[in-house]
Formats: structure tokens, sequence, C-alpha cells
């Protein structure tokens, strides 16, 4: 028996308008059928913003300490229901169960982080030039969000964008990537069951092209956050600037770690395995290139290669697999032309095929895989692979590390690990990105700080933490003046300078 799922419009879960449907099945064994989705269309669309629109005065209206109340709720539904959430993620998208347990745990986060949130969302007051006026400045929700999700963290990055833009007084109608449609589907059914009012989230199914785009173009949808490829996002950013939306990006990254010649070798490669083969390397803060000293680079590849080797690929609901399938067939053959092109860029140093040992050969799977001698402006060093590819990058001073680091068009990840604490610093004031780690690999970043990126990683905007509540509201700035007569701003007053002429 197929599960079929449905699109949330409002209070009902509905077929999409036009009755077509996609079948959507799991990447570590393509026999294995997760359901059956709407496809939906622009119609569909149409009646989830007119849902999120209607349900937008009485939830903007609601006091914020309540609406962090019902996120409150939602934080502990989640926390009750982890498991089953985590359990369906695996199947759904391939992450090992540690894992997917760890992307429930980031929404569970945010979702308490966004409750507290309730009772600050601070603004700004300030004292006013004249006497008897009162200057302020507070946040305001804006309207209907359209939020568009990738199949990489299924459930973390719709509460990443949900949450906040929830307890800013928002309402949202949002699009899973279409491989990952049932964890949006049950995660909403959790944020109902913990008291989201009808129609204040509303789910839509189906392809960029049908849905995306009728979010992105609809003059009701006031913001539109995205996570994806740059491509897509300049794309959603240009159809968005003819109805003058508020656009938030989060795009690729082609995130180094740099291993320098004093570093601790054992955390380094505890971080690098991690970092760089975590996810399938599906993240996008995924670390694609190891930026390894020439003094301890023949050691490091060595050992790395050893370590690399003993992973065990599998189903990520067994406890014995180390790295799970990559998200589809599509990716496979991706990851693939990328390590035929390596080949000829570089030195192979283990992995560089699909992966179709036995059970292996039911899914989408592809080898652990590293490259060395990898020259900085090679393609394997500059495009994002998005899968379990990473390429070592020799160097033998720091000026030339800070360049190499820098060389890409991207800026969301970097990392150095070394025990010198001048270094440290200046990796973090030189390397350019969003995100600067010292002794700790590039993913992992909490629920609580600015999460986002530099150069084409994005455009300027951060997720999560308090930076995530500067996107979901519009500032409105407050003078009340209590003087009883007309004080002209700039004019009926005297300033400093004047009164000493
Ligand atoms: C992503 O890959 O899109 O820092 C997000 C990390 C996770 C989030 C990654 N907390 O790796």
């Amino acid at each position: 028996m197929t599960t079929t799922y449905r699109n949330l419009i409002g209070a009902d879960w509905k077929a999409a308008a036009s009755g077509a449907t996609f079948t959507s099945v799991s990447p570590a064994n393509h026999e294995e059928v997760i359901g059956e989705f709407p496809s939906s269309g622009p119609a569909d669309v149409e009646a989830a913003v007119d849902a999120a629109r209607a349900a937008f005065p009485a939830w903007s209206a609601m006091p914020a300490p309540k609406r962090g109340e019902i996120l409150f709720r939602v934080a502990r539904i989640l926390a009750e229901r982890k498991e089953e959430l985590s359990r369906l993620m695996t199947r759904e998208m391939g992450k090992v169960l540690p894992e997917a347990r760890g992307d429930v745990q980031e929404a569970i986060d945010v979702a308490y982080y966004m409750a507290g949130e309730g009772r600050r969302l601070f603004g700004t007051t300030v004292p006013s030039e004249m006497p008897d006026k009162f200057a302020m400045a507070i946040r305001r929700p804006i309207g209907v969000a359209g939020i568009i999700t990738p199949w990489n963290f299924p459930v973390a990055i719709p509460a990443w964008k949900l949450f906040p833009a929830l307890i800013c007084g928002n309402t949202a109608v949002i699009k899973p990537a279409s491989d990952t449609p049932a964890c949006v589907v049950r995660f909403v059914e959790l944020l109902r069951e913990g008291g989201i009012p009808d129609g204040v989230v509303n789910v839509v199914i189906g392809s960029g092209t049908e849905v995306g785009n009728a979010i992105v173009d609809h003059p009701d949808v006031k913001l539109i956050s995205f996570t994806g490829h740059t491509d897509t996002g300049i794309e959603i950013s240009s159809r968005a600037a003819k109805t003058l939306k508020r656009v938030s990006l989060e795009l690729g990254g082609k995130n180094p770690i740099v291993v320098w010649e004093d570093a601790d070798l054992d955390l380094a490669l505890d971080s690098v395995v991690w970092s760089a083969f975590g996810t399938s390397g599906q993240r996008c803060t995924a670390a694609s290139r190891l930026i390894v000293h020439r003094a301890i680079h023949d050691d490091f590849v060595h050992r790395l290669r050893q370590r690399v080797a003993t992973l065990v690929l599998g189903d990520g609901l067994d406890e014995q697999t180390d790295v799970g399938p990559v998200i589809n067939a599509g990716a496979v053959e991706r990851i693939a032309s990328y390590a035929a092109i390596g080949r000829q860029e570089a030195d192979l140093v283990i992995g560089g095929e699909a992966a179709t040992d036995g059970a292996l050969a039911k899914g989408s799977f592809f080898q652990p895989t590293i490259f060395t001698e990898v020259k900085p402006d090679a393609r394997i060093a500059q495009e994002e692979i998005f899968g379990p590819v990473t390429s070592v990058i020799p160097v033998d001073d720091w000026d030339e590390t800070v360049r190499i680091v820098n060389s890409v068009k991207y800026g969301l990840s970097t990392s150095l690990f070394t025990r010198d604490i001048n270094l440290a610093f200046r990796s973090i004031r030189d390397f350019d990105s969003g995100l600067g780690y010292v002794n700790h690999g590039t993913i992992g970043a909490e629920a609580h700080l600015p999460f986002g990126g530099t150069k084409a990683t994005g455009n300027g905007h951060r997720e999560v933490g308090q930076a995530a509540l500067d996107f979901f509201s519009e500032w409105k700035s407050v003078y009340i003046d209590y003087s009883g007569k007309l004080q002209r701003a700039q004019i009926d007053t005297t300033f400093v300078d004047e009164e000493r002429t």
C-alpha cells in the first residue's frame, strides 16, 4: 500500500487541483516507495496563498509571546516525535540515522530559540533630539512568506525559515524539495498538533518550475526564503524583483579545511572525514577542499586514505553504516562526471566510482572520493559537487593559503587546524566566509548564531539566530510627541555648534 500525501491548503489536506501525482522512492533502495505526492501547479499555489493571506490578520495580531508559546509546544512535540521523524528522514533522504536525529534536533533548537524570541523581538528606543518626544523602532510582521526548501536538511531548513517567519507574525506557503516532501508534510502535521492555526502554514508540493515560480511571481507573497543552487537563486532573485519582494538566498559552498603543519593531525583527520563525507558530502558546508601544508601532506593523505577505506556504505537505518546514499540516480551521474574530470586534473587517492556492490546496487551510492595534487583553479577545486568528493591542495606558505581559500566564487564556511593562535586569528580576519572555524571542521553550525555566506553563497541575509528576525520583519520607526506643540525636526532645536557662535 502506497501512502498518499497531499498539499495543505488552510485547514485541508488536498490533492493537486489537476489530480496529477508523482512517486518518490528511497535513495537507499529504489524499490522502496516512500509515497505518492501531488504534482501541483499555479492553481494550488493560488489557493495556498489565499489561505495564508486570510490567516495573516489574526496571526499577526496575536501577541508575540503567545505565538512563542505555540512554538514552545511545537518544540516539545518535535522532541517527542524525534525518533519517528528521524527514521522517516533516513528512509526518504538517505542520511544515516544519527545525522537525521541531528537534523530534527536542529529544528527543535530553532523552535525553542524562536519561542523565546516571542518575549523579546527587541527593537530600539533612542532619545529624541526634541524635548517631550519619544522615539523608537519596532518590528512589524510583513505578510505571506514563500519558503522554498532543499532536500539535504529536510526538517532543519524548513524550521530555520518557518519559525522566525512565524514568530515575527508572518504566515507561510512552503514548497519542499520534490525529493523530500514526506518529511515536510510530517513536520507540518506536528506544527499543527502544537497549535499553529489553520492557514498559517500551507504546503504545496511540486516542481520548481510549476510551484516555485508561481510562489515567486505571486503579488501577495511578500518574502521569499530559498536554499539551493546558486543558478536557481539568481533566477528567483530576478523574477522576484518584478514584484519588489524581499529575497533571502542560501546558495552554494566550496568550503576549505586548512591543515597547517603544526596541527593536531588526529583531530584534523576526524574532522575532515566528518566534514567531507558526513551527509555523503551533501551539505552546503561540506569540506570539499583540503588545503594541506606540504610538510605533512604525504602523512596526512596516507592516513586519510586509510581512514576512508574503512568507511561502510549502506542504508542509513543500518547501525553499521557510516555513509548513506546520495539523493538520487541523477546525483550519482553528476558526481561521476566530476570524478571523471578529477581524473584528468589530479591524482585519485581513493574512490571515484558509483558504489554498486551487493545491496548498494539497489540505491544511489557513490564511493567516498579523494583527489590530491589538485590545482587551486581545477574544476573540482572550484565547482560545488555536492557529493562525497574532496580535493587535497598542497601549500607551502600562509599568503598562498589565504589566496587559495579565497579563490572560489563562494564564501560559506572555512576552517583552520593549527596550534598557532596568531594564525588562528588571521584566518578569521582573512578567510572570506560567513562562518569561520578553528580546530573544528566546516560543518555543524549552531542554531543561535547567524548562518550564511559571502560572495555567491547568498545575497547578504543571514538565517537563524537573531539575524533571521531582520529578514522576516519590517522596521517601523515611531515618534510620539507629547509636547503639545509643533516641534520641527532639525529646525526647532538648537545645537551646541550654534550656541557657540
Ligand atoms: C546546509 O548544508 O544547507 O552547519 C546547512 C551545518 C548544518 C547546516 C547545514 N548545521 O552543517
